[in-house]
């Protein structure tokens, strides 16, 4: 199945959006602002009011959104080399997998495709899916330079753990001793509405469900092997120094405005 496969022969756009676009409103692979005022729905007409590099499906599939930075923006602390790899490549092959495993989970759905095969697939959506979802997140956390963070957001992460300099301490420690591949993820928790720490194993293992991801550290080794080597907490230092605080802000205030 070759990475141009069209999923509009399913039996209605409509039912492609509900396979394919649960809770990607959430994960920021679709536009926000349609996908919060109109749910799963607001999918089919993308409000076109979020920047290119946040938009991970178009035209009935998911699509790799482009960087929101030149390759090199973030040298020396993330090197051209590993971002090229890492995006063009690898968040491709994420892409590509969720579309190939939305197609088979629409033929079961159908009743074309072999029902036997649903667990395997229902694996790979949640491996694939949320490959997609944190990578697209990750891209727009970081900005050349780096940020602090302010105003509403830094006043919970205060409230939440204390102080900023907590905050940092948890997510520093929840990154860096991830068992194999996997990220630290800072989210939002609607039933308490606080911010909380998770530690992702692979891309989709031990989450909160309903939190709603703001700041990912991808901590696979393909996100730092060229340059830190084994020095994956050197990595995770260096990433904090180029994350996109406003654009964690900016998730914060939508996951808030959803969850209201
Ligand atoms: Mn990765």
């Amino acid at each position: 199945m070759s990475n141009n496969d069209s999923i509009q022969n399913l039996r209605t756009r409509r039912d492609a959006v509900k396979i394919l676009g649960a809770g990607a409103a959430a994960l920021g692979i679709m536009p926000m602002a349609g996908a919060a005022s109109a749910g799963a729905a607001g999918a089919e007409k993308p409000s076109g009011t979020a920047a290119a590099s946040e938009i991970g499906y178009k035209d009935g599939q998911y699509i790799l959104p482009p960087l929101p930075y030149a390759a090199n923006a973030l040298e020396p602390c993330i090197d051209e080399e590993t971002m090229v790899i890492h995006h063009a490549t690898l968040h491709q092959n994420y892409v590509n997998g969720a579309n190939r495993t939305a197609k088979a989970l629409a033929a079961i759905a159908d009743g074309s495709g072999d029902a036997a095969l649903t667990k395997a697939y229902e694996r790979d959506l949640a491996f694939f899916g949320s490959g997609h979802s944190l990578h697209t997140l990750f891209w727009n956390n970081m900005t050349p330079g780096g940020s602090e963070p302010s105003g509403a957001l830094a006043d919970a992460l205060v409230a939440d753990f204390g102080s900023i300099e907590n905050f940092m301490r948890q997510f520093t420690a929840a990154s860096v001793s991830v068992e194999g591949g996997g990220w630290g993820l800072l989210s939002y928790e609607p039933i308490a509405r606080r911010l909380i720490i998770l530690q992702v194993e692979k891309q989709q293992n031990l989450t909160f469900q309903g939190a709603f991801p703001l700041l990912g550290c991808d901590v696979w080794e393909h996100a730092y092997f060229l340059k830190y080597k084994a020095k994956r907490a050197d990595y995770v230092e260096a990433f904090k120094k180029v994350i996109n605080w406003p654009d964690v802000a900016k998730r914060f205030e939508t996951a808030k405005r959803i969850y209201s």
